[in-house]
């Protein structure tokens, strides 16, 4: 990192599955990013003055532009560099891009934290919103037995959009989520765990303070063959 170089300055909170879909496209992108992760619980003064609204994911380009939303994130990083066409699915079909956001982030959303944190809500109503969210769970595994990904031929937009959200709701009952008659979800949410990139934008930092180290992300890493390579790289 240039020390003399204004780094895009990302605010994290490793959990948040708005934030990884974030982390995940500009992992793609190979942009280099500051990385500060928080705790919600304690944001610092410098994160609520760059984006007052008070939620993760928020990126400062270096050109003073504030980011506060993982979507658009997600379209700025894919925006500079998308070298595994992430976007292709979005050029192919705008319309259907933008519902299926809108339907994820919004009941999709609303319903996953009815029932993964219905403690916080009303716990009598947790099974609604779970059965709820299980119907578009449904519409997935079915969108994804006749291709292999929600983004078509390939992962893309709209599959890492998506599974940090999966993610969740299968955290909160696996047995529940694994015994669901949904093959091809299972297997697209499994390899997605599994593998490198998922790995490399899960890895723990140590929460940012003033005048701390830059923390630079996604890490850079000594190859096999000694030369330096990008940790955020690879395909599911
Ligand atoms: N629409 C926002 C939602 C982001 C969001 O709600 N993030 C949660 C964490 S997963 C958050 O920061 N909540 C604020 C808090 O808990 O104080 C986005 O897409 O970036």
């Amino acid at each position: 990192m240039e020390e003399t170089e204004r780094q895009h300055i990302f605010w994290s909170f490793r959990r948040c599955p708005y934030a990884m879909r974030a982390r995940l496209a500009v992992c793609s992108a190979g942009i280099r990013v500051e990385l500060r992760e928080i705790l919600l619980r304690d944001k610092p003064d410098a994160f609520l003055r760059a984006s007052p609204k008070g939620t993760v994911p928020v990126v400062e380009l270096a050109d003073g532009t504030v980011l506060e939303e993982s979507r658009d994130v997600m379209q700025w990083a894919l925006s500079q560099n998308d070298p595994d066409g992430w976007l292709d699915v979005q050029r192919r079909d705008p319309d259907h891009a933008a519902a299926f956001f809108d339907a994820l982030d919004g009941p999709f959303k609303t319903h996953l934290d009815r029932y993964k944190y219905a403690s916080r809500f009303d716990p009598d109503t947790a099974l609604e919103h779970r059965a709820a969210g299980a119907a578009m769970l449904a519409e997935f595994d079915a969108s994804l037995a006749s291709q292999p990904s929600l983004s078509g031929e390939k992962h893309g937009l709209l599959d890492f959009a998506t599974l940090p959200f999966v993610r969740q709701f299968r955290i909160a009952d696996p047995v529940w989520f694994d015994a669901q008659p949904w093959p091809h979800l299972h297997h697209w949410l499994q390899d997605f765990l599994e593998s490198r990139q998922f790995a490399s934008v899960m890895k723990k930092y140590a929460i940012w303070q003033q005048g701390a180290d830059p923390v630079s992300f996604p890490e850079i890493v000594e190859s096999e063959t000694g030369g330096a390579a990008d940790i955020g790289q690879g395909t599911v």
